[in-house]
């Protein structure tokens, strides 16, 4: 399997880390949405990453259908969020939301780093801004994974701490140690662990 898009993409990079921890080898095929666009564009007309490129050539786009898909190969023991049930929904519920905190500091990284700033719409980024920091709020407060008591990581553990780590790293300024502390912790166990270390963000 090819996986394209860089690691700075938090997308990209839950892909890669669950590709790891599920034991599926891949090439990375590291091409940037802004940088390399006419390669891109043959690669991927829609110019979005992550693409999953199957070995029979098809292929895979949106990063929660992608996991899925993989959870759908993986052997049962290794998928990252239960096949049913009421801890499926818990599962993927924490994943939306880790997703909107992703998605707001995108939007914000956007609006207030790459539009020139006499085109950047204040009331816009500051909305951006405060959904980003609710949805992170609302991760915090969520009881502590149970990871961090010997449990297996799922992919509510992997979206939390890329959203964490991208978020940090767009906007360094907003993230304090120690404003979201539950949050810090599971990032910390996580971000220790060989599949984030092997997919670093820079
Ligand atoms: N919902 C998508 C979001 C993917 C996404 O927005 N990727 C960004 C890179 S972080 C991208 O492709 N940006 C280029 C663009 O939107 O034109 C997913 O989960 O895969």
């Amino acid at each position: 399997m090819k996986l394209i898009g860089l690691f700075d993409s938090a997308y990209v990079r839950r892909v890669a880390v669950s590709m790891r921890l599920q034991g599926f080898a891949f090439e990375h095929v590291a091409l940037s949405v802004f940088r390399h666009q006419d390669e891109m564009r043959r690669v991927n007309p829609l110019v979005k990453v992550p693409m999953l490129v199957l070995d029979d050539g098809d292929k895979l786009i949106e990063s929660s259908f992608i996991l899925d898909y993989l959870d759908g190969i993986a052997a049962p023991e290794r998928r990252l969020v239960p096949a049913s049930g009421t801890e499926r929904q818990r599962l993927l519920q924490q994943c939306a939301v880790a997703l909107v905190a992703t998605e707001k500091a995108v939007q914000v990284y956007y609006e207030t780093q790459l539009r020139p700033a006499e085109f950047s719409y204040g009331p816009w980024v500051a909305r951006c801004t405060g959904q980003m920091h609710e949805a992170f709020g609302m991760l915090d407060a969520t009881p502590a994974s149970p990871l961090l008591s010997g449990a297996q990581i799922t992919q509510a553990d992997v979206t939390k701490a890329v959203a964490l780590r991208f978020a940090r790293f767009v906007h360094p300024a907003q993230f304090p140690a120690d404003r979201y502390p539950r949050l810090e912790k599971l990032s910390a166990h996580c971000e220790a662990l060989p599949a984030f270390l092997e997919t670093p963000l820079e």
